[in-house]
């Protein structure tokens, strides 16, 4: 740990392992550490399906808050990615940015290597990398599912990406992450229909939503739009539902986690296989757990 926090990148890589192997227990700021101002942010979650050009456009935004002065980690969590993904996101860094390499780190994290919590690890992996002075965080993640929205929502801010030609509306409305994000960037608006596209999104947000999250058209390729996201960005407020969003997001994924670490877990299983439900079963659990409280 040591290493990591003096800078050591193979230290960081290690120290990260420990992590992703549930080797790692709680983790201490070093004791020359500054804590951030309470006013800056610190993580952002940039989701969406895959191939709308999250890591195109995570690119764009590295390159912003280098030319600020930060220091941008990246974890990109993908289901299906190979390694070699982040390596190749990493190549192109480096080509586009000669005097930026010692100001970028990247890491990919395969979340199929996971039994445990993805949320859980990632969440302290940002926490080193914060206490190791990497000053921007960004966690990509493929909105697909359940546990990736749960990843998402780690983050401080989140950034939903959609883009347009997909064929079969707003993938993240059936997704459920239109509720997380605080900004939304129609990527590739060089393509016919990203304009329909964001039209659709905003039909979708009129239901119900009380303060609506911002919505841009950019394009990666051309660079039409960067400059404004990046702006945005740096400007994102919490909207109220995102953060409601991701709080509940956090909470149950915790419970779930509690739940699938109980050493209850197979008896609720047995109880269920034999005909009850699994509301009576985890009842019963409840009522159980109770009883060994108050005996203690
Ligand atoms: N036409 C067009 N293609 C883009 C744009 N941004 C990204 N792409 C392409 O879309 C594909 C997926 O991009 P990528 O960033 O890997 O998507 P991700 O899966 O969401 O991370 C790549 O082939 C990119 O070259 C854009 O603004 N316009
Ligand atoms: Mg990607």
């Amino acid at each position: 740990m040591k290493a990591a926090f003096d800078g050591s990148r193979r230290g960081l890589a290690r120290a990260l392992s420990h992590i992703e192997n549930n080797q790692m227990g709680s983790i201490e700021p070093p004791s020359n550490y500054i804590p951030p101002d309470k006013n800056e942010w610190q993580v952002l979650g940039v989701t969406g399906a895959p191939g709308v050009g999250k890591s195109c456009l995570v690119d764009k935004i590295i390159q912003h808050w280098i030319e600020q002065g930060h220091k941008v980690a990246i974890l990109a969590v993908d289901p299906t990615s190979p390694v070699t993904g982040g390596a190749l996101l990493g190549d192109r860094l480096r080509m586009s940015n000669s005097d930026g390499e010692e100001s970028v780190y990247f890491r990919s994290i395969a979340t199929r290597k996971h039994g445990g919590s993805v949320p859980g690890v990632v969440a302290k992996m940002l926490e080193l990398l914060i206490f190791c002075g990497w000053t921007k965080c960004i966690v990509e993640t493929v909105g697909a599912g359940q546990g990736e929205i749960r990843v998402a929502a780690i983050a401080d801010r989140i950034l939903l990406v959609e883009a347009p030609g997909r064929g079969d509306g707003v993938q993240a409305e059936k997704a459920g992450l239109i509720e997380l994000a605080d900004l939304i960037v129609v990527n590739k608006s060089d393509l016919d229909g990203a304009q329909r596209t964001a039209d659709e999104i905003r039909q979708a947000l009129q239901v119900g939503a009380t303060s609506p999250p911002q919505i841009l058209l950019a394009s990666a390729a051309t660079g039409e739009g960067i400059e404004e996201m990046c702006v945005s960005i740096d400007q994102m407020v919490e909207r109220e539902g995102s953060s409601r969003a991701k709080l509940l997001e956090r909470v149950k994924a915790v419970h779930e986690q509690a739940l699938l670490d109980s050493p209850q877990l197979e008896n609720i299983l047995e109880i269920v296989a034999s005909g009850t439900s699994a509301e009576m079963a985890l009842q019963a659990l409840d009522k159980q757990s109770q009883q060994n409280t108050q005996k203690e």
